[in-house]
C-alpha cells in the first residue's frame, strides 16, 4: 500500500507538472469520491492495526500534498492567464490619435460677438427682449401709427391683431427707455421677422442690431463719431464712413450710413461693384415723438439710434452672395469660417 501510495504521489506530480489547464479532472481522479487515493483509504480496513495508523498517516500526506500541488498549480496558471490577458490589452499611449473634427461657431455668431465686443468697448449695454411683441411696442411707439405706409415695407408675422413676431430689435429699446431714465446707452441684437419670400437676399428670419443713445445734449455730431469709431473698429483702420439722407420714421433727420470699401479701399472693385462704398447700416437723431411717447422731454433730452442687418455684414465681410447659405447648415460651407 506504502507503494500504491506513493505511486500515486508520484503520478499527480508529472500530471500536474504537464497539464495546462483541467486541475478538476485531476483532483476528482485521486480525491475523487471514486478517486485511486480513495480507493487506497477505503482498503485499510484489511491492514493490521499497527500498519493502519501508519498508511493513514502517510494516505493524509499525500491527500494533503496533492492538494496543495493543485493549489500552488490553479494559481500559478491564473496569474499566467492574467499576464497574457495584460500583454494582449496593452494601450500605448504614445500611438497618434486618429484626428478628432472640431466644430466651429457659426459666421452670424461670430459677427454678431464681434459687434458686441465693439460696442461694449464704446460704453454700450448689451439688452435683450421678447421676439412675440405688442403691435404698440414695435410699430405705435416707434411713430408708425396704424395705416404708415412703413408698416408695408416691414409686413410681419400676426398671432393676433395686437400681437407679431418682431419686425425689428427697437422694441427693446421703448422698453428701456420706459423703464430707465437718460443716460440711456445701448445696443439690443437679436432674431427679427418679416413676411418675406426666401430669395438671395431675403429670409422671413434674420438677424439686427440696433443701438440707442440718449441724454442731455446729444447731436449728430455724437452719431458720427460713434459710427466711424465702430467702421474703423470692424473694418479696418483706414475705414472711412459716409452719411446719405433717407427717411425713417422713427428717426429725424435719418440717413443711410456706407464705409470705403474694405476691399479695394474706395477705388471701385467687384465686392463694391465699382462704387467704392458699401452700404451697412441706417441711423438717425430719435424723433421727437418717440422719446416723448415714453417719457422722455424731448426739450431736455435728445438721442441717436442706428440699426444693422447681421446677415448683410456677414455678407459683405465674406462676399457671400446667397443668404440661404448662412441658414441650410452644410458643414462644407460652415467649416470655412473656422
Ligand atoms: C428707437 C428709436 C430709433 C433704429 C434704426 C435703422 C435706422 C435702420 C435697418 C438696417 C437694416 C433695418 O435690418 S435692417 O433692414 N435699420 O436702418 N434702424 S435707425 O432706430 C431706432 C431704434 C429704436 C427707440
Amino acid at each position: 500500500m506504502k507503494e500504491m501510495l506513493e505511486k500515486i504521489k508520484a503520478e499527480a506530480t508529472a500530471r500536474l507538472a504537464e497539464t495546462s489547464a483541467d486541475l478538476e479532472a485531476i483532483r476528482i481522479q485521486y480525491l475523487g469520491k471514486k478517486g485511486e487515493l480513495t480507493a487506497v483509504l477505503r482498503g485499510m480496513g484489511k491492514l493490521s492495526a499497527e500498519e493502519r495508523p501508519i498508511i493513514g498517516g502517510l494516505a493524509n500526506e499525500v491527500r494533503e500534498y496533492i492538494e496543495s500541488k493543485i493549489e500552488e498549480k490553479s494559481a500559478e496558471l491564473k496569474n499566467a492567464a492574467l499576464s497574457a490577458k495584460l500583454a494582449s490589452e496593452t494601450v500605448d499611449v504614445t500611438m497618434p490619435v486618429s484626428p478628432c473634427r472640431v466644430g466651429s461657431r457659426h459666421p452670424l455668431s461670430q459677427v454678431q460677438t464681434e459687434l458686441e465686443d465693439i460696442f461694449i468697448g464704446l460704453g454700450f449695454e448689451i439688452v435683450e427682449g421678447p421676439e412675440v411683441e405688442y403691435d404698440y411696442y414695435n410699430f405705435q411707439a416707434l411713430n408708425i401709427p396704424e395705416n404708415h405706409p412703413a408698416r408695408d415695407t416691414q409686413d410681419t408675422f400676426y398671432i393676433t391683431d395686437k400681437i407679431l413676431l418682431r419686425s425689428q430689435t427697437s422694441p427693446v429699446q421703448i422698453h428701456a427707455m420706459e423703464k430707465k431714465k437718460p443716460p440711456i446707452r445701448i445696443i439690443s441684437p437679436g432674431r427679427v421677422y418679416r413676411s418675406d419670400a426666401v430669395d438671395a437676399t431675403h429670409s422671413p428670419l434674420f438677424h439686427q442690431l440696433e443701438g440707442l443713445v440718449v441724454d442731455k445734449g446729444i447731436t449728430m455730431g455724437d452719431l458720427k463719431g460713434t459710427l466711424e469709431l465702430f467702421a474703423k473698429k470692424m473694418f479696418g483702420d483706414d475705414t472711412r464712413i459716409r452719411f446719405r439722407p433717407h427717411h425713417f420714421p422713427f428717426t429725424e433727420p435719418s440717413a443711410e450710413v456706407d464705409v470705403s470699401c474694405f476691399v479695394c479701399g474706395g477705388k471701385g472693385c467687384s465686392l463694391c461693384k465699382g462704387e467704392g462704398w458699401i452700404e451697412i447700416l441706417g441711423a438717425g437723431m430719435v424723433h421727437p415723438n418717440v422719446l416723448s411717447g415714453c417719457g422722455i422731454d424731448p426739450e431736455v433730452y435728445s438721442g441717436f439710434a442706428f440699426g444693422l442687418g447681421i446677415e448683410r455684414i456677414v455678407m459683405r465681410k465674406y462676399n457671400i452672395d446667397d443668404m440661404r447659405l448662412l441658414y441650410e447648415n452644410d458643414v462644407r460651407f460652415l467649416k470655412q469660417f473656422n
